[in-house]
């Protein structure tokens, strides 16, 4: 087939999903067109039938913003006419689902059939806004399939777009070889904490740093923390809250126990130092960080929200109810004191069922359903 894969570039789960899958499907023989507005934050190395278009939106004197969603139609427009794609899918709805709408218009007899995998806030919070509602639950509505990556995030889309049933699960899937168990790198723990003892606790978050995310809920669990153990904090990533939670570690005298590195290409490598990852988010329809955390063998502590309780299980790590810093501090203890080495085994057999594989296989038969009901 030929499939236009759409998605973000930045550091951030539906990116990742959208251009793992673009790899994945290149690997499987399809010819795979990737659209982002950016080179992507993780790499995606040239290969065979893998064609990147880095969609430009240029800025004009007459427009406040630039309209990337226009320009992303445009370029849709333009490889449908040269290529003749047999499907688009698109990640995350907003814009990308409207643009693919809209290409499709254009396209007319050509036109695509689109599947739109929602991720998380182009339903909770984007989505839901009524500056946008109205042409994504159109937009969702034309679409040819709709998928998420768990029963929490298909339900919250029923409720807010009025969908019917006709949502798919599929789960998010993690590289089981580039994120895998790994005996802690004694040097570059002391490049990231200088002086640390080998034993020392280290907890670790991954995030792109928007306030859904409660970074500084993060400080304060290290602040309880460090009242038995002395423990450290790695923050991995970047966002418009890095610099908020910065400050307040700061004003909690924890300048020495935490470490902000920014978005890193070795972050697995950074993920495999640490003993516990620990998330604070307000919401996470699936929490792509966690898994990845899992399948390095970390076991994670977080709030018990959206769709983390399918993700982590009952035996990958504790959530603990949302949003008590005290609690999450108090399964962090406990988790140290004793059953990390029995959870860390369990959460990487658990990142197991989610490998890549098995979900492309499930992304390939629904093209070929929305392919057969094209007729
Ligand atoms: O929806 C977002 O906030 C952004 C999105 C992203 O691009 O990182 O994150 C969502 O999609 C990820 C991949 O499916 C999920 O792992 C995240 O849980 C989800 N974030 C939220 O629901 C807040």
């Amino acid at each position: 087939m030929r499939i236009g894969v759409v998605g973000f570039s930045a550091i951030g789960g539906s990116g990742v999903i959208a251009q793992e899958l673009a790899v994945g499907l290149a690997e499987r023989g399809h010819e795979v067109h990737l659209f982002v507005p950016a080179p992507p934050a993780r790499s995606v190395e040239p290969r065979a039938r893998l064609s990147l278009h880095v969609v430009d939106a240029p800025a004009h004197p007459a427009l406040a913003h630039p309209p990337y969603a226009l320009a992303l139609a445009s370029r849709l427009i333009e490889v449908g006419r040269e290529v003749d794609l047999d499907l688009v899918h698109v990640h995350y709805a907003v814009p990308h689902a409207a643009s693919a709408l809209l290409a499709a218009h254009a396209l007319a007899g050509r036109a695509p059939p689109i599947v739109v995998t929602l991720h998380g806030t182009d339903v909770t919070q984007v989505g839901a806004d009524p500056a946008y509602h109205a042409v994504i639950a159109h937009a969702l509505r034309a679409a040819g399939a709709r998928s998420v990556p768990s029963a929490y995030l298909a339900r919250r889309a029923r409720e807010v777009f009025g969908l019917d049933d006709a949502i798919d699960v599929i789960p998010n899937f993690v590289d089981l070889e580039r994120f895998r168990p790994a005996p802690r790198d004694l040097s570059l723990l002391q490049d990231l904490f200088p002086g640390i003892e080998a034993d020392a606790p280290v907890l670790a978050h991954v995030s792109n740093f928007r306030p859904v995310k409660r970074p500084t809920d993060l400080v304060e669990v290290l602040a309880r923390v460090r009242r038995q153990l002395p423990a450290r904090m790695l923050f991995v990533g970047d966002g418009p809250e890095r610099v908020a939670t910065e400050a307040h570690a700061r004003a909690l005298g924890l300048e020495g126990a935490v470490r902000f590195v920014g978005e890193r290409a070795d972050h697995a490598a950074l993920l495999r130092q640490a003993d516990l990852f620990v998330l604070t988010s307000e919401d996470e329809s699936f929490g792509l960080a966690a898994l990845e955390a899992m399948a390095c063998g970390v076991p994670v502590v977080a709030y018990r929200v959206g769709g983390l309780e399918e993700v982590v299980g009952e035996d990958a790590g504790v959530l603990v109810d949302p949003f008590d810093p005290d609690a999450l501090a108090e399964a962090a203890l406990r988790i140290l004191a004793g059953e990390r080495a029995s959870m860390a085994s369990a959460a990487r057999a658990r990142a197991e069922h989610y490998r890549r594989a098995p979900a492309i296989d499930r992304y390939e038969a629904l093209y070929a359903r929305v392919m057969g009901g094209r007729g």
